[in-house]
């Protein structure tokens, strides 16, 4: 009973600075994403490959969650955009307070997109608003085509399901229409967008989605991923 007192504190507490956050956002035209998944689905690797489909001079930066390493900080920052680690050192997700103390010192007016990689966790991070715009639920073919309904509160709260490492497809017992209609009855109206951060099939209609949701986001410079699944 306690404990879920203390957690509703916690929650109205984090609903109280991502309300901020929102409206930080919306009055420096700050387009916000909030990346998610289970560890290892390519939360890294999809940022990897948007980031070099893009010119350097695009007004995009990144803020990436992990428990412990700045492993990904540091694979990101080889793009030569702004990117800043945040180490939870424990905490299975982001919350917005860690956003809002990693944004100190960044001129929101100079930027347009924010991208925001959280925690690798299928179930926390989905209650913990961090102000953005949208979040996108990536989900990789070789964790199964049941986990929308396992962990329905993540893709029922996700504008778009990002269907990775379509190139292994082939070796895994993974049913797409099965995991398309999994993610479809705990949200109807969710985007599916199938790719493979490897070979980069597919990556064109991600680039195409963040286009057409926040019109002003960096075109993809030529031949960056052009091919279609
Ligand atoms: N075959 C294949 N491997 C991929 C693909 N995308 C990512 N990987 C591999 O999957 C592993 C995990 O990718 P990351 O991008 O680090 O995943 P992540 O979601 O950021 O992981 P955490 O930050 O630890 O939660 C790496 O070895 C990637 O090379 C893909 O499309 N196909
Ligand atoms: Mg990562």
């Amino acid at each position: 009973m306690n404990r879920i007192v203390v957690e509703q504190k916690v929650l109205n507490e984090n609903q109280r600075i991502a309300a901020e956050l929102r409206e930080r956002f919306r009055q420096s035209n700050v387009f916000c994403l909030n990346l998610v998944s289970s560890p290892g689905s390519g939360k890294t690797s999809l940022l990897e490959r948007t980031l070099e489909a893009w010119s350097h001079t695009s007004r995009v930066a990144i803020l990436t969650g992990d428990i412990q390493t700045e492993n990904d900080a540091r694979r990101l920052a080889r793009f030569g955009f702004p990117v800043r680690q945040i180490t939870t050192g424990g905490t299975c997700h982001l919350d917005a307070k860690m956003i809002q103390k990693h944004l100190a010192g960044w001129n929101l007016s100079d930027v347009d997109l924010l991208l925001i990689e959280n925690v690798g966790n299928l179930v926390c991070p989905s209650s913990y608003d961090l102000g953005e715009d949208a979040k996108v639920v990536l989900l990789s073919v070789t964790e199964g085509d049941d986990k929308p309904l396992k962990y329905p509160s993540m893709f029922a709260k996700s504008e778009v399901m990002v269907l990775n490492k379509m190139d292994l497809l082939p070796y895994v017992q993974f049913s797409l229409e099965q995991a398309r209609e999994n993610a479809r009855r705990v949200h109807p109206g969710i985007e599916i967008i199938e790719l493979s951060c490897t070979t980069r099939d597919g990556l064109d209609r991600w680039l195409n989605w963040l286009q057409s949701r926040r019109p002003g986001t960096p075109v993809a410079s030529s031949g960056a991923g052009v091919n279609s699944l």
